[in-house]
This record gives C-alpha cells, sequence and structure tokens, in this order.
C-alpha cells in the first residue's frame, strides 16, 4: 500500500519541480512572463506555452504511475486535455515519450521549434526525483489497485502560477495570493463508492531561500480507508475555538469560528460570513491552498458556495480530511438540511464517480452545490447552524 501512496508522492514531486523548472530555468521562465506583455505577436504561443505546462504536468503524472502499475493510468484523469494546437495549427498529443530526445522532439513542435525551451522542458519530464518520507514506509493498507481512480489538477492555482508574486504578507499564516497559493492536487478514490482515499497536496513554492532565492516546496498527505486514517498533518492546531474570540464574542457566537473563502463567493453568503466572523474571515487564491489552511488548521471551514470548483480540485484534500475525522460536503446539502432542522449526522460528502447529470464539458464534473471543507464533524454543525440565522431565506 505504501506503494501507491509512494508513488503519488513521487509524482506530485516530479509535477512539482516541472512548476518550479518553468519559472526558474531562464529560457522558460521568459515564456511564461511573455504573456503578460499587451500586444506581443506571439501572444497566442505563449499563451499555449502556460497551458503546456498545465498539460505536461497532468501527462507526467499520468505516465508515472503507469509506469510503476501497468494499466492505471486509464484510471488517471485530470482538467486538461493533451490534444494540443501549434501556431501552423497541427494536432499534436502531448506525452511523455520512451526518451529525453523523444520528448524533446515533440515537445519542439508544440513550441515551435524552440529547442532550448523544448530541450529544458523534456529534461524536466525525465529528470530521477528522489526524496524520503519515512512516514510513509510505515503505512500498511491493502486498498485494491482494481477499484482506484484518480483525480489530478496539475497545477492549481494557475494565475497565481502565471503572475509569480513571491512577496506577499500572509494574514495569520493565511497567504491571500502569490506562489504560496500554487499547488499540485492528487486523488484518489474508490471507483465503486466514490468516496476519497488517498490524496496528496504539493505545494511548489512553499518558501524561498533567502540565500540562493530559490523556492522549497512542501509535501502533505492523508489516507482514510476502512477504519485507517493517517496523515503528515496531524501535528497541526486543532481546531475549534477561534484565538480570537473574545468571552462577550463566544456569548454571541461571532468569531467563533476561521474560515476561508473566495474573493468570488456570492454576495449573500458573503455577507452572512462577514456577520459570523468579522475577525477570522479570510481571502485566499486556489481551491487546493484554501483547502490546506483547513487542513493546517489555520481555519477551520472552507466555504464556498458557487459551482466553479471541480472535482481535480476537491478529491485530493478531501481525502487528506477525510484522514483527519474532517471531510467536504455539499454545501447546499448542508444548508438544506439543517433549515429542516436536522442533524449532518450522515453529512452529503461530496463524491467522485460520477457526473453532474444534465451537465456538459467540464461542468459534468463540477461541485455543483458549492462545498464546506471542515476537520471537526461536531463544528460543522454548529457552524451551518449559526451561518443559516444570517442566511436570506
Ligand atoms: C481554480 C483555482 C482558482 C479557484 C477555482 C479553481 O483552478 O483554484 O483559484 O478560484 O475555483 O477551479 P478561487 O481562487 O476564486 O477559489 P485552476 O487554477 O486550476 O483553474
Ligand atoms: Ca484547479
Amino acid at each position: 500500500m505504501s506503494d501507491i501512496l509512494h508513488a503519488l508522492l513521487r509524482a506530485s514531486e516530479k509535477a512539482a519541480c516541472i512548476a518550479r523548472a518553468c519559472r526558474q530555468e531562464e529560457t522558460l521562465f521568459q515564456l511564461l512572463i511573455e504573456e503578460k506583455k499587451e500586444g506581443e505577436k506571439n501572444k497566442k504561443f505563449v499563451t499555449d506555452f502556460k497551458t503546456l505546462a498545465d498539460v505536461l504536468v497532468q501527462e507526467v503524472i499520468k505516465h508515472d504511475l503507469g509506469k510503476k502499475f501497468p494499466g492505471f493510468e486509464k484510471n488517471v484523469r485530470g482538467e486538461e486535455s493533451n490534444e494540443f494546437t501549434n501556431e501552423l495549427g497541427e494536432k499534436i498529443i502531448v506525452e511523455v515519450r520512451p526518451t529525453e530526445q523523444e520528448t524533446a522532439t515533440l515537445l519542439q513542435k508544440v513550441l515551435d521549434s524552440n529547442e532550448a525551451a523544448a530541450r529544458k522542458l523534456a529534461q524536466a519530464v525525465h529528470q530521477e526525483v528522489t526524496f524520503t518520507d519515512e512516514s510513509v514506509d510505515t503505512v500498511h493498507v491493502d486498498v485494491p489497485l482494481s477499484n482506484l481512480a484518480v483525480w489530478v489538477d496539475p497545477i492549481d492555482s494557475t494565475y497565481q502560477y502565471i503572475r509569480g508574486s513571491a512577496d506577499v504578507t500572509p494574514k495569520r499564516g493565511i497567504y491571500p495570493e502569490g506562489l504560496q497559493c500554487v499547488t499540485v492536487l492528487i486523488g484518489a478514490y474508490a471507483a465503486d463508492t466514490g468516496l476519497p482515499i488517498m490524496g496528496v497536496i504539493n505545494q511548489p513554492f512553499a518558501s524561498k531561500d533567502p540565500a540562493t532565492h530559490k523556492w522549497k516546496g512542501q509535501r502533505y498527505w492523508g489516507l482514510s480507508y476502512q477504519g485507517t486514517n493517517i496523515c503528515s498533518a496531524s501535528g497541526s492546531r486543532a481546531p475549534g475555538k477561534s484565538e480570537h474570540s473574545s468571552p462577550e464574542e463566544a456569548g454571541s457566537k461571532k468569531n467563533l469560528y476561521g474560515v476561508v473563502t473566495s474573493s468570488g463567493e456570492a454576495k449573500d453568503v458573503l455577507r452572512s460570513l462577514s456577520a459570523l466572523c468579522p475577525k477570522n474571515l479570510y481571502f485566499a487564491a486556489g481551491a487546493g491552498y484554501k483547502s490546506l489552511c483547513v487542513i493546517q488548521g489555520l481555519v477551520d471551514f472552507y466555504v464556498f458556495s458557487e459551482d466553479t470548483t471541480f472535482m481535480w480540485d476537491s478529491c485530493a484534500p478531501h481525502a487528506i480530511l477525510r484522514s483527519l475525522g474532517g471531510g467536504m460536503v455539499d454545501f447546499s446539502e448542508c444548508v438544506r438540511t439543517v433549515k429542516q432542522k436536522k442533524k449532518l449526522l450522515d453529512a452529503p460528502h461530496l463524491l467522485y464517480n460520477s457526473e453532474v447529470p444534465g451537465a456538459t464539458g467540464a461542468d459534468r464534473w463540477a461541485n455543483k452545490g458549492g462545498l464546506i471543507a471542515y476537520r471537526s464533524e461536531e463544528h460543522l454543525q454548529s457552524f451551518v447552524e449559526l451561518l443559516i440565522q444570517h442566511l436570506p431565506s
């Protein structure tokens, strides 16, 4: 079992190395940042590079998992399609080829003959990534591969990745934006039940070495299967009572919980959240990063009522949260249940094995009813009870 978890971690590490290489290797970095300039004659080409980085990372994850477990790559799905069209209108299937040279030749076609960039990218794709994580080696659980499928988000928070802000100041440990909000998300779920089992979040730009100016990454993982729950982040701060609520506030139930949300949250929900946690409401970019803030215990909940997150955004963090005794539930379902004065005993967990009925394109995989990510079931119930008091009926 530690084999699969190890393979997911290794794939995420390779992905993080490629993400860092695209920002730190001069030839690649130029292609990334070019997009910022207006009116460039090669605008389409550089926009394509950003997508190429995303697609390539996804293909590497698929390839590396398939190499370790032949056939398993068919069960790995992600946000991106690997069919690519270059400047000349040629359709190219981006994939990892058997050798570095062959991959470079293929990439050169997509990169319109930019040989130096193609070579650098191919090098990152074929490099051996090594790391040690002794805690993973202690995991001994048997999950049949035949019932396992994977959602991948190769680079979550692409916008922050391209913008590349490196000097954002966090608020109580939470980065509202910047490279820290970029994550690689790999989540494995049970194909029959749709429940997440194993998740890896890799944060490629977790901290910057002040001496070398090189970025250092951070990995988080969790496993929840048949009563076994193990997590790399189990030592993080316990959620619950906010550090910031005074005794009077505790009486009024204000600021009892810390919440992170998106700046794109619906106005009425934002109003309710602001009323409920005026001092403890945070905004941050990235669905993966916001979930990580819950996992780390920096906040108690990540709330988002809109339908613009997808299964690849939530599967990995959801698995980690389950391993901590929490989870991710459907926002609308929670509100409806609690409004009917019912308990969230059997919380409406997000599931990963079926399409949204009637939807097309990426919307088939949307978290349609929004989401609430939490670490404590007990607090989830009381939080939703408080929230509905502030929501318009
Ligand atoms: C995005 C990304 C965004 C998020 C959106 C995701 O994924 O995580 O940041 O929006 O929901 O789908 P927000 O930051 O407002 O929560 P990607 O970057 O992979 O498109
Ligand atoms: Ca995403």
